[in-house]
C-alpha cells in the first residue's frame, strides 16, 4: 500500500466532554460520531500544557514544553529569546519529518508558534495562516473579509477605526469579564473555522503524486464564540445545565486558582452565561458540520481509505466548572481534550484507548503510522502497534506542564513564573505539584469534580512522594531546561 496521507485536524479550547460520541447530553456532532465510529477513540487525552503555543509546539513536536522550550504564549512583542514564546528554530515539527521524506504539507489557521507570517517547518508549499493576533497586516483572513465584503468580527476593539462593524456587535461587555465572549453571524462567510476548512478544501482539490500532510488549525471553539443563529437554535436556553462545580469555592485548594482571569464573579449572570454556553455548544456543532465537508471531499476523491484523519484539541475549555472559565490549569476540564484517529484502511473501527494517552504520544504514533519518525530525542511514545491490532497500549503516567498567566500573557519573563506547575496522571491519580503553592492530589473515581486535595493527608506522602518522582524523571529524560526546580 502506498504511504498513507494524513489530515491533522487541531481544534482551541474544545473539552473533551462536549461531543455526541463522548456522551454528551445535549450536543450534537454527527460527523465526529461517525468517526468515532470508524476509528481509534482515545478516551483519556491530556494536553501537553493548559494553553496555546506551548501545547500546539508540543503536539507537533511529541515533546513538553521543558524541552522544546516555548513556554509563553507567541506574540508579535514577544520575540526575545527570554521571553520563550517562540518555537526554537532547530525543534523538529511533524512537518519537518513529513516534508523531509517527500510528502506535499500544507497548513491553514493560525500557526501561533511565532513569527507567523513566515512559511516555515515544512509547510513552504501551501502557508494558510492567518495571525490570529489582531492588527497586523497583511492578514490572509482579514483581507479576505474585505475582498468578499463581509464584517470582520474578528477585529479587536484597537483595530482600525473604519472598522464596519460597532463595537457592541463584537464584544458582549458582561461575558468579556468571564473571558468567553460571544456572538451571533448573519453570513457564514464571516465564520474563521469556514475559511480555514476552505482551504483544506482546496489543498484535497489541487493534490499530486505525492502522499500529504494537511495540518487544519481550527481556532474554534476559542472565544470570539462567532457562530450562526441556526446552530444556537439547537440549543434552547432552557436544557442548559451549569456545571456541578459553578459555585465552588476553591477551598483546599492553591491560592492562585482564585485570581486567575477566567475566575467567574460571585455575581454571575447564570442566564447570559447559559446563553454562552449555548453559543459555545452551537460552535461546537458548526465545527463537526465543517469536519464533515473534509470527510465528503475524501470520499469524492476516493482518498478515504488510505488517509489518516486525527481530530483534536490543544487543550480544553472550564466553561463555568470550579467557577472558571478558560484554561491554563489542570482541572479535567481544562487537561483534558478530545482526541481520535481513523485510518480506514490501517485502523480498526471503534477502538477505545482507556488508559490516560498523552498529547506527545499523538505525534510519534502518526509518524509511526507512516513508517517514519522524528529521528531525535522526544517526551512521548508511539502506540501504533497496539491500536493498530485494536489492543490496549501498557498504561504509562501521562504529564503536562504550564506556565503562570503572568508569563503566558507576556508579563513576566521570570523563570520561577515560565515554569511553575506540572501535572502527573497515573492511574486513577492525578497529582499537580505548584512551584509557589501548595499541591494537588485528586483520586479521580471517587472524586471526579476534583473537589478534595488529599496532598497533604499523612496518609497519602508515600503516594506524594512516588508521583514526584516520576516528574522528575519525566522533566529529566529530555532535559529539565526551567523546570529544573522538579528535577530533584
Ligand atoms: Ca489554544
Amino acid at each position: 500500500m502506498p504511504s498513507p496521507n494524513v489530515i491533522l485536524i487541531m481544534c482551541d479550547q474544545l473539552r473533551y466532554d462536549c461531543l455526541g460520541y463522548a456522551g454528551h447530553p445535549l450536543v450534537k456532532t454527527p460527523h465526529l460520531d461517525r468517526l468515532a465510529e470508524g476509528g481509534v477513540v482515545f478516551d483519556t487525552t491530556y494536553c501537553p500544557s493548559p494553553v496555546c503555543s506551548p501545547a500546539r509546539a508540543s503536539w507537533l513536536t511529541g515533546t513538553y514544553p521543558h524541552y522544546h522550550g516555548q513556554l509563553a504564549n507567541y506574540g508579535p512583542t514577544r520575540l526575545e529569546p527570554e521571553k520563550m514564546a517562540v518555537l526554537r528554530p532547530d525543534a523538529v515539527t511533524l512537518g519537518d519529518v513529513f516534508s523531509a521524506n517527500g510528502y506535499r504539507c500544507g497548513i491553514a489557521g493560525p500557526w501561533h508558534l511565532g513569527h507567523d507570517h513566515v512559511p516555515q517547518h515544512g509547510f513552504e508549499e501551501f502557508w494558510r495562516v492567518y495571525r490570529y493576533q489582531g492588527e497586523s497586516r497583511p492578514d490572509i483572513l482579514f483581507d479576505y473579509f474585505d475582498e468578499v465584503g463581509v464584517p470582520n468580527i474578528y477585529q479587536s476593539e484597537s483595530g482600525p477605526a473604519n472598522s464596519t462593524v460597532p463595537i457592541e456587535k463584537r464584544r458582549i461587555p458582561e461575558i468579556q469579564r468571564c473571558g468567553l465572549q460571544y456572538v451571533r453571524i448573519d453570513d457564514p462567510r464571516q465564520q474563521r473555522t469556514t475559511w480555514t476548512i476552505e482551504q483544506g478544501l482546496e489543498f484535497l482539490d489541487t493534490k499530486d503524486d505525492r502522499p500529504f500532510f494537511l495540518f487544519l488549525s481550527v481556532k474554534d471553539p476559542h472565544p470570539l464564540i462567532a457562530v450562526m443563529k441556526e446552530w444556537v437554535d439547537a440549543y434552547p436556553l432552557e436544557d442548559i445545565e451549569l456545571p456541578a462545580t459553578f459555585k465552588d469555592d476553591l477551598e483546599g485548594r492553591p491560592a492562585w486558582l482564585h485570581t486567575e482571569s477566567g475566575r467567574l464573579p460571585d455575581d454571575v449572570d447564570e442566564s447570559k452565561f447559559r446563553e454562552m454556553v449555548a453559543h459555545y455548544y452551537a460552535l461546537v456543532t458548526h465545527i463537526d458540520d465543517q469536519v464533515g465537508r473534509i470527510v465528503k471531499k475524501l470520499q469524492e476523491l476516493d482518498l478515504e481509505e488510505n488517509t489518516i484523519l486525527a481530530f483534536f484539541s490543544d487543550h480544553g475549555e472550564m466553561l463555568g466548572d470550579h467557577q472558571t472559565t478558560t484554561k491554563r490549569n489542570f482541572f479535567e476540564a481544562s487537561s483534558r481534550v478530545p482526541c481520535l484517529a481513523t485510518w480506514p484502511g490501517g485502523l480498526p473501527a471503534g477502538h477505545h484507548v482507556e488508559a490516560p494517552f498523552g498529547g506527545v504520544d499523538l505525534a510519534p504514533t502518526l509518524l509511526d503510522l507512516c513508517e517514519l519518525s522524528f529521528g531525535g530525542p522526544i517526551d512521548g511514545r508511539s502506540v501504533a502497534d497496539a491500536i493498530r491490532s485494536g489492543a490496549q497500549p501498557a498504561a504509562i503516567p501521562v504529564f503536562s506542564e504550564v506556565a503562570t498567566s503572568d508569563a503566558i500573557n507576556d508579563r513576566s519573563p521570570a523563570p520561577e513564573d515560565l515554569a511553575a506547575r506540572v501535572m502527573v496522571r497515573e492511574g486513577s491519580w492525578k497529582f499537580n505539584w505548584n512551584r509557589s503553592d501548595i499541591d494537588e492530589l485528586y483520586d479521580l473515581p471517587s472524586d471526579p469534580d476534583e473537589l478534595h486535595n488529599l496532598a497533604s493527608d499523612p496518609g497519602q506522602a508515600d503516594r506524594v512522594a512516588h508521583l514526584r518522582g516520576l516528574i522528575s524523571q519525566m522533566v529529566q529524560h529530555t532535559g529539565p531546561g526551567h523546570y529544573h526546580w522538579c528535577a530533584t
